[in-house]
């Protein structure tokens, strides 16, 4: 009777040589000759193999997955600790590769959150979520927080921040929705939910005509609440702790749950919160 088990140091140095591209007999082959019994390491191949591909795709079969698209991507290269985003440094605080998902600090000075709360306020009202079956959009129970949209480039804070946010993510300003801004009051929440448009959904093709898929997000935080709030990623056991000037990005190069980019906004339970929404498009948004 074998006493060898598979452990999770070799579940992980499994996954490593199928993320470096060995083949699955190559490795075989290495845990053979490093003492593993036949039976244990096939049984560790195949099992720790199929999750790790199951949970990359969410468990769809990779042949019905849409054609992946171009997502907008920061120039990263090297690990920096900032970057440079036009007019402003940014700092890299988190980087997680599936979901792909960076927070940058300081995207936004506090003046400019400030100026976006200030011209926002007056013109919020409750935020509104697309319909499927039309595309139009209705007052639902799973986005309690209220809402505006400026324009592109409606004035020269929209217009600073957006070119920012071009040259950080490298994608064309013209591939950009206006700035969403969101206010939250206690307890309020945006519940877990994709940003990108459903293709099952009817309503879908008339909204892509303006622009095609999202395939990118940036939540801007605009204060700091109190208590909750936090932007949660389930699929990646993250929740990223809502911070003034902080901005989370995450990318969907196919609209569909192997993405992994489920992600809403905790309730707010004490205080309020206030952030600012970039969606990125695959074509121009006019
Ligand atoms: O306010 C948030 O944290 C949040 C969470 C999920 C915002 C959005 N989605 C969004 O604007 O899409
Ligand atoms: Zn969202």
């Amino acid at each position: 009777m074998s006493k060898q088990v598979v452990t999770p140091e070799l579940q992980q140095w499994i996954i490593e040589q199928a993320r470096a591209g060995c083949r699955p007999e190559d490795v075989l082959a290495a845990m053979r000759a490093s003492g593993w019994e036949d039976e244990v390491a096939v049984r560790g191949l195949e099992d720790t193999l199929s999750q790790f591909l199951a949970e990359r795709t969410n468990g769809a079969d990779p042949a019905a997955l849409p054609e992946p698209l171009p997502v907008p991507e920061p120039n990263l290269d090297g690990s920096p600790a900032r970057v440079r985003a036009g007019d402003r440094e940014v700092q890299v605080l988190l980087t997680l590769h599936h979901p792909r998902i960076v927070l940058f600090g300081g995207l936004l000075s506090d003046d400019e959150c400030d100026e976006l709360i200030a011209a926002a306020r007056p013109r919020l009202s409750r935020s509104e979520t697309v319909m499927n079956d039309t595309g139009g959009s209705e007052v639902h129970a799973s986005r309690t927080s209220d809402g505006m949209f400026f324009g592109r480039g409606e004035n020269p804070l929209c217009e600073r921040i957006e070119q920012r946010i071009a040259t950080l993510l490298r994608w064309p300003l013209t591939h950009g929705e206006g700035l969403q801004v969101l206010h939250y009051t206690a307890g309020a929440e945006y519940k877990p939910h994709y940003d990108y448009f459903d293709p099952a959904q009817p309503g879908t093709s008339a909204v892509l005509r303006r622009g095609g898929q999202r395939v990118g997000t940036l939540v801007m935080y605009l204060n700091t609440p109190a208590r909750g709030g936090g932007t949660v990623f389930p699929d990646a056991g993250l929740e990223i702790a809502p911070t003034r000037g902080h901005a989370v990005f995450f990318s969907y190069d196919r609209p569909h749950p192997a993405s992994r980019t489920l992600h809403g906004g905790a309730p707010v339970t004490e205080g309020e919160k206030w952030v600012a929404t970039k969606w990125l498009r695959e074509g121009e948004f006019s």
